[in-house]
């Protein structure tokens, strides 16, 4: 079965959105076979968001991923990477389309970094390896 990686971000939980999320991964019929509330380290965050290394918005999204709590999960179910990608929308909040968690919940703030709500991973092995950061215990062999 196929697995993605989730996080409701630190603006989608402190705005009490992860109930929300999670009702509408659920919706979709996805399982959910792992979740854990934490606030991330920045070592993790440095090695989840190493394709951004050197991008303007690298500081400020390490710096806002670290300021406070989020709903990590494990999503299972067939297609659920290309699934959950599109329940979350476009990056950028404003131009997300309606229906999705970015376009009916998310919008633009001004920051340097877009906050989104949601993260989700983008291929199989971006799944693994994520996995394989925020829930070591349950990487695949
Ligand atoms: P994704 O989350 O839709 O996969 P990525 O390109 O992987 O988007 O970027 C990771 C995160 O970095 C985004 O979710 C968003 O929070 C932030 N981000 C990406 N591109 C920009 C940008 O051009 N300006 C500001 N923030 C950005
Ligand atoms: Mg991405």
């Amino acid at each position: 079965m196929e697995r993605t990686l989730v996080i409701v971000k630190p603006d989608g939980f402190a705005r009490g959105l992860t109930g929300e999320v999670l009702r509408r991964i659920e919706a979709k019929g996805y399982g959910l076979s792992a979740l854990r509330i934490d606030t991330p380290d920045r070592e993790r965050l440095a090695r989840h968001y190493a394709e951004h290394e050197g991008k303007p918005f690298y500081g400020p999204l390490v710096d806002f991923m670290s300021s406070g709590p989020a709903t990590f999960v494990i999503v299972a179910g067939d297609r659920c990477i290309e699934g959950f990608r599109s329940l979350a929308g476009a990056t950028d909040p404003t131009t997300a389309a309606p229906g999705s968690i970015r376009g009916d919940l998310g919008r633009d703030w001004g920051l340097p970094v877009q906050q989104n709500i949601v993260h989700g991973s983008d291929s199989p092995e971006s799944a693994e390896r994520e996995i394989g950061i925020w829930f070591p215990e349950l990487a695949a062999d």
